[in-house]
């Protein structure tokens, strides 16, 4: 028989190896231990900056992010089947900034108007409206103060011709 097995004696030794190896290297073992603890300090730091990281995001861009931040709670969830409405919150923000830079400095880009609201419903529409706020309106676009805060409605009246807000009205009945 000179074939190697594994006989009780030498598990014994295996295990007293072991056993001498971690007496030896109490040092080195700790060290690890330490390593991984340490390491799951900064894993737990790098998830809170993480974590500030994600909010400052959905701060900063308004009607972004996963949803469950705290700026847009369920901004992408999708709008329950009897509200009338057929965009996500998210989606009206989107929609609201389209109208804005539609709408701001000198002129207006009336198709980028037509297209944003094409479609929706007036559920969607106070929604947008919601999302766009009361920015200032200088007669031509954004304004500083004194400029009148004026909400979607105004804004695109002002915006528009009469020709053009009976194109509208067609596009998206029942709110104008
Ligand atoms: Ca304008």
């Amino acid at each position: 028989m000179s074939r190697a097995i594994i006989t009780t004696g030498t598990a014994k030794k295996a295990a007293k190896n072991t056993a001498n190896y971690a007496k030896d290297n109490t040092q080195t073992l700790l060290i690890l231990a330490a390593l991984t603890v340490g390491g799951y300090f900064v894993y737990q730091a790098l998830k809170g900056v993480s974590k500030v990281g994600g909010i400052i995001d959905e701060v900063t861009t308004p009607g972004s992010g996963s949803g469950s931040g705290t700026t847009t709670p369920g901004g992408n969830t999708p709008p329950p089947a009897n509200s009338g409405l057929t965009i996500t919150e998210n989606q009206a923000s989107v929609i609201a900034r389209i109208l804005l830079t539609a709408m701001d400095g000198f002129g207006t880009d009336t198709p980028a108007i037509f297209n944003a609201l094409r479609g929706k419903t007036p559920a969607d529409y106070h929604l947008i409206s919601q999302k766009f706020g009361t920015p200032r309106y200088d007669g031509a676009g954004e304004g500083m103060w004194p400029a009148p805060q004026r909400g979607l409605t105004d804004w695109i009246t002002r915006e528009l011709d009469n020709n053009e807000m009976a194109q509208l009205k067609n596009i998206i009945p029942g709110i104008f």
